[in-house]
Formats: structure tokens, C-alpha cells, sequence
């Protein structure tokens, strides 16, 4: 009986950030994915980008996805508005690393992205991946014009995605996962 109350082991729980543009899809791609109801700051828009949706974020999206045994990601989604940008730092802080999605449909995007690209690199040095919703595909020309106007190192993955779809939303995960193990080993490497 003593044991009644104690709770399974979940393994090491780890921070992600799904951060980008306006409508990009974060707070979607956040609820296709997550095992909890998702819990949103969601508030009607108001201005002239309500033509665009009716609701935006105005704080975090929180959700939670178990990988295995071992690992949990806690994901913290983003406000797209930059009027919310107090709000990346305070989600930023701890995070494993992040997920830049972008609306491939939409050219200026990409530029919002940029911008928000530059802080994120400047709160701090975790991996990162560059998720592009709505893309049906990237073709060799698309894909490097995207890394110039980001201004990708060669390394970073670029993944084609559609947030509403899980396994689509978990190979952006997977991605992301495997940058964090590469970046572990580089560390590791540098040290020996
Ligand atoms: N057809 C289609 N619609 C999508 C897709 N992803 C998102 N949407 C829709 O696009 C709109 C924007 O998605 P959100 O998830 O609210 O985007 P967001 O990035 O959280 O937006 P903000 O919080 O306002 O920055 C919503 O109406 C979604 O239902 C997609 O892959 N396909
Ligand atoms: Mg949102």
C-alpha cells in the first residue's frame, strides 16, 4: 500500500519550443501531436490580420508527447504576433532545442521567421530545425533559397511538413531529436 500513490517512472522530461510566424501553424502542430489536451492561450483577433483567422495565440500553447520510456518532450508553442515577443525568452528558458515552422505558402513568412530565427539564435545555442508547413514538397531550388534567407549553416535540417498530420509532425520531432544527439556527440568529441 505504501506504493499506492507513488507514480510510474517517465524517464527524463525535456523542453522543446515550437516558435515562428504568425499562422504558421505552431498551435496545430502542437495539437496533432500531443497525448494531453493541449492547453492554449488562444484570443480573438481583433485587427487587420483577422482576415487571415479569428484567433491567434497571445501567451504559450503546452502539450506533451512521450518518444519511449526514457524520454518525454514537454512542448511550449509560441506566439506568432510580434507584439507577444516578451514571451520567446520566457519560453526559450531551458529548452532543449527548437522548432522554426514557416508557412511555405506565404513568401513574407519567411521574412517574419527570419527575424524571429535571429533572436531565438541570440537567447541561446541549442539545435534547432526548420519545419515548412504547407509545402507539398521542396524541390532542390526551394530548399536553398530558404537556407540563404535564413541563413542556414549546411547543417541544419530543413523538413517539408503538414502540421495537421501526426507522422508528419513526428519526423519534424525526429529531426529535431537527432540534432540534439549530434550536437551531444560533437560536444562529446570536443572534449575527449
Ligand atoms: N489546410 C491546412 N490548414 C492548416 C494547416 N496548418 C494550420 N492550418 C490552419 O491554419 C490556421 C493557423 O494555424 P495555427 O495553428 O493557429 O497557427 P499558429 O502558428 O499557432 O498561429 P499564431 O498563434 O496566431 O501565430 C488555423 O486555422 C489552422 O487550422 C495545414 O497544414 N493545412
Ligand atoms: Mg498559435
Amino acid at each position: 500500500m505504501a506504493n499506492r500513490n507513488r507514480r510510474r517512472s517517465t524517464g527524463t522530461a525535456v523542453k522543446i519550443v515550437v516558435t515562428g510566424p504568425f499562422s504558421a501553424g505552431k498551435t496545430t502542430l502542437i495539437r496533432t501531436i500531443s497525448e494531453i489536451t493541449v492547453l492554449s492561450t488562444e484570443r480573438s483577433i481583433t485587427d487587420e490580420t483577422r482576415s487571415r483567422k479569428n484567433d491567434t495565440t497571445v501567451a504559450m500553447d503546452f502539450g506533451r508527447i512521450t518518444i519511449d520510456r526514457d524520454l518525454v518532450l514537454y512542448l511550449f508553442g509560441t506566439p506568432g504576433q510580434d507584439r507577444f515577443d516578451f514571451m520567446w525568452e520566457i519560453l526559450g528558458e531551458g529548452m532543449l532545442g527548437y522548432v522554426l515552422l514557416v508557412d511555405a505558402s506565404r513568401p513574407d513568412s519567411l521574412d517574419e521567421a527570419s527575424g524571429i530565427l535571429e533572436a531565438f539564435r541570440r537567447m541561446a545555442r541549442v539545435p534547432y530545425v526548420v519545419g515548412m508547413n504547407r509545402s507539398d514538397g521542396l524541390d532542390e531550388t526551394e530548399e536553398a533559397a530558404i537556407r540563404s534567407r535564413l541563413e542556414l549553416e549546411p547543417h541544419i535540417p530543413v523538413v517539408p511538413c503538414d502540421v495537421t498530420d501526426r507522422e508528419s509532425v513526428k519526423s519534424v520531432l525526429l529531426a529535431l531529436l537527432y540534432s540534439v544527439v549530434d550536437s551531444l556527440d560533437a560536444t562529446a568529441a570536443a572534449q575527449a
